[in-house]
Order: structure tokens, then C-alpha cells, then sequence
């Protein structure tokens, strides 16, 4: 029977919220995160609604991650965002005439076809096949879905280890904050203070048209984020020649990197291939990952800036999504738990929800996009990860607060962490798509 006949509980009804949201958001090949503010294809937004949708429709999240791939640029690259060419380039900014990654991009083989970004953003993807593979596997199978993904998947992987371990260590960088998923943060903040910014009457935010401007980044954030973008574009996409100004290893991205290989030696082993390629590089990255990103004295996973040659002593949540990961060793993962219940992030506490950024930081804003706001793709990791480190009790809670407030927000972008009040834009994809999974 569908869960929607069986009664008409709290449950219930955040269940047919959210599959409204998705149904709503689906362009007919892919899924928008928003009809108003982000009207393409977003890279680590589709993953978060592929793992969704599977419950709902297993061939729509095939599609959905097939969609995005099929912008993969020949050097591995999953672009960030893929341009709706339907769409008005006033919608949204940049619009593709800005990335201009067809021409721009061509060194690097950006597809002819297809516009798209030239940056990338944290890689839930192979997680995400491996998910949407399990929750259909006779349909999978029939259609080939894994045996067309993996060398893709692998391919993503690949550039990150390769091209962009520019620390030498590694680990991935990221070198836009675009890149982090988590635009604004506070931790990105010194190692943009070097960058100059172009002035903000050389663009026009697109954003503003959509949102309030106390819940976005600031004027001079974009200015920094369009100088960074520019620079990129006009080296022609290339890491190893465009003395990336802004280079960060940043926890959450390395984490998820690492939790994408486990998923990869998974998809390896159901195609009947040897997946300990997979597994000596899920070992090398964890070493890696807590040898150069975890910080004894604040029991948190920090970024290191690896132009400045520093850790940048900021606590966000992206520090915590390392708890995700079954082979960090037992010490660092209790104090990571201890962490997530302390003073910074209050779970359990103070908090309702884990908020972005450090709640007894300099920089803290409960309004403010990712400087302090608690959203649902970062608490449904949190939530696995707490569930995989045996905190049981923890987790319970706190999906029940994501799936509570979720529906209370008609599933906003983001929330206050402490009262759950609604910011950002409402009818989230992700926000939909991680609440469908809590239930399912
Ligand atoms: C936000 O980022 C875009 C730029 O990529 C923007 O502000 O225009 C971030 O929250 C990012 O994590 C997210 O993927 C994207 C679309 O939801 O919006």
C-alpha cells in the first residue's frame, strides 16, 4: 500500500511533503534544488536526491546521477553545475557565458555539448549509485546502470586524488569555496582575504532576486568568488598552471571522498571485479585525512590552507562529517562525538539541529547561510555518522528534529539551529530527499 493511504501522521505527512517537493523540482531528466534560486543541475545536490528518490522511483535516480554525469569533463572532472540551456542566463549567476566551459574548458575536455562550470563540488556520488543501486538492484542490473557509472565514478575520484592534491599529501583541495559546498563559511574567510575582489557593479546577483539578502553571502564574498572563477576559466581550467590562489584541504569534501571509495569497492565487488584497488586507497586517504586535518586541542576535523602552509583554527560542521567513516580510529571518533555535543555544535543540547558553524565562534550568524545555519544534507551525514560510531540515541533524535523540521520549514533550504525557523528558500530538493530517506 502507499504510505501516503496508511494514516495521516506526522509522518505521513512529511512524507508526502517531501515527495511533492521532488516531483515538483524534477525537469524531466534531472532535478533542480530550487524552481526560483538554482534553476540547473547541481553536482552534490543531485547525489543528496538520487538517495531520496531511489524509494520512490529507482529509474528517476538512475537518471538523475546519469544526467549529471554525462557532463563529466575527459580529465574526470564532475562539473558543479550543468547549464538547463532553456533556462534565461539572467536566472541565475554566473550564467554559462560566464564558465564559457565549452571553449574555455576544452583543454581539459569540458563536454561540446553541454554547458556547464568548471569547478566541482564534495563527491557523494559513488555513495549515491551504490545507494540507488541497492534500492533496485533487478532494475539496475537490467539496465546496466552500475557497469555504466563505475569508470566514471572512478574517473571523479581519480582527478581529485590526482590533479587536486595540490598540498602533496593526499588529500583533495578544493580551490574555490564554491567547491566546499558550503559557500561562505567562516573557515573560508583568511585564505580569502588574500584575494582582491572585482568590483560588485562588474556583476548583477541573481540571488538577490530570489532571496533576502541578510540569508546570502556578502557583496564582497561574490567579489572574491568571481575573481577566483575568472582566473580559473582564463587558464583554461588547468590545475597545474594557474597558480591556484586559494588551495584548502577541507575535512567534509576529504571525508566524503573517502566514503565514496568504500562505496566504489562495494560497486566493484557487485560487478565481479577486485575491489582491493579501492580498499588500499580507502586506508591511504583515512591515514591521510586524520594525520593532516585532525586537531587534538579541539577534538574537531579543522581545513588546512595549503598556500599559507597553515590549519585554519575555524570549527565548522564540515569537521564532524568524518564521523561517517568506519575506519577512523576508536579515540578520534568518541571525541569527535564529544565534540558534536559540546559547546560548539550543542547537539543533544542547546541545538536542534547541528549548526554549520562553531556556535561559540567570532563569526557565528544563525541567519546566514552557511556562517551558523543547520541544513539537512549536513544532518543526515551526521546523523549515519553518529549511527555508525553506535550512538544510537543521538541519531534517533536527531532524525526525528530533521524530519520534524523539515516538514514544520515546508522543507527550507536551511534553519536556525536553535529554533528551527525556516531561511532560505523553501521546497529544498535535498531537504525533500534526505527527509524520504529518514522515513524509508
Ligand atoms: C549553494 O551554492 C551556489 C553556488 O554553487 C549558490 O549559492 O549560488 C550552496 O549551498 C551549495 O552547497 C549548493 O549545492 C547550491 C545549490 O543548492 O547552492
Amino acid at each position: 500500500m502507499d504510505r501516503a493511504d496508511q494514516s495521516t501522521s506526522p509522518h505521513t505527512t512529511a512524507y508526502n511533503g517531501a515527495r511533492r517537493v521532488l516531483t515538483g523540482n524534477w525537469v524531466g531528466a534531472s532535478t533542480v534544488p530550487s524552481r526560483s534560486l538554482y534553476p540547473h543541475q547541481w553536482s552534490w545536490d543531485s547525489a543528496f536526491v538520487a538517495i531520496g528518490l531511489r524509494h520512490l522511483w529507482p529509474l528517476r535516480a538512475q537518471r538523475e546521477l546519469e544526467t549529471l554525469l554525462a557532463a563529466q569533463w575527459d580529465d574526470g572532472r564532475v562539473p558543479h553545475i550543468v547549464f538547463n540551456p532553456s533556462v534565461p542566463l539572467a536566472a541565475y549567476f554566473p550564467s554559462p557565458d560566464f564558465w564559457r566551459s565549452s571553449s574555455a574548458g576544452a583543454a581539459c575536455g569540458a563536454p561540446r555539448g553541454t554547458e556547464t562550470s568548471g569547478l566541482v563540488q564534495p563527491p557523494v556520488h559513488a555513495l549515491a549509485a551504490w545507494l540507488v543501486h541497492r534500492a533496485d538492484p533487478a532494475s539496475s542490473r537490467q539496465r546496466g546502470f552500475l557497469r555504466r557509472v563505475y569508470p566514471r565514478l572512478v574517473a571523479w575520484q581519480r582527478y581529485l586524488t590526482g590533479a587536486r592534491d595540490l598540498g602533496g599529501h593526499g588529500l583533495a583541495s578544493i580551490v574555490h569555496p564554491w567547491e566546499s559546498g558550503m559557500d561562505n563559511s567562516p573557515c573560508w574567510d583568511p585564505p580569502l582575504s588574500r584575494i582582491e575582489p572585482v568590483g560588485s557593479d562588474t556583476f548583477h546577483r541573481a540571488d538577490l532576486d530570489h532571496s533576502r539578502a541578510d540569508d546570502r553571502p556578502t557583496d564582497l564574498d561574490y567579489g572574491r568568488y568571481v575573481r577566483l572563477a575568472e582566473n580559473y576559466r582564463d587558464h583554461g581550467y588547468r590545475d597545474h598552471d594557474c597558480g591556484h590562489p586559494f588551495a584548502v584541504e577541507d575535512p567534509g569534501v576529504n571525508a566524503l571522498l573517502v566514503l565514496s571509495e568504500y562505496a566504489l569497492a562495494e560497486i566493484a565487488g557487485a560487478l565481479g571485479r577486485d575491489p582491493a584497488d579501492h580498499l588500499v586507497r580507502v586506508e591511504e586517504l583515512t591515514n591521510a585525512l586524520v594525520k593532516r586535518l585532525w586537531d587534538e586541542e579541539s577534538g574537531l576535523f579543522l581545513p588546512f590552507d595549503v598556500i599559507a602552509g597553515e590549519t585554519v583554527r575555524e570549527h565548522s560542521a564540515a569537521g564532524l562529517i568524518p564521523l561517517v567513516l568506519p575506519g577512523l580510529p576508536e579515540r578520534t571518533a568518541r571525541a569527535l562525538v564529544r565534540t558534536a555535543r559540546g559547546p560548539r555544535f550543542g547537539l543533544g543540547d542547546t541545538t536542534r539541529m547541528v549548526p554549520s558553524y562553531d556556535l561559540t565562534g567570532h563569526a557565528h550568524d544563525p541567519s546566514r547561510y552557511w556562517r551558523g545555519p543547520a541544513w539537512f544534507n549536513v544532518n543526515w551525514l551526521v546523523e549515519r555518522g553518529l549511527r555508525r560510531q553506535g550512538e544510537l540515541s543521538l541519531a534517533n533524535g536527531l532524525r526525528a528534529e530533521l524530519i520534524h523540521l523539515a516538514a514544520r520549514s515546508h522543507y527550507a533550504e536551511y534553519v536556525d539551529p536553535v529554533s528551527g525557523e525556516a531561511r532560505g528558500t523553501r521546497d529544498f530538493s535535498w531537504t525533500a530527499a534526505v527527509t524520504i530517506d529518514l522515513l524509508t
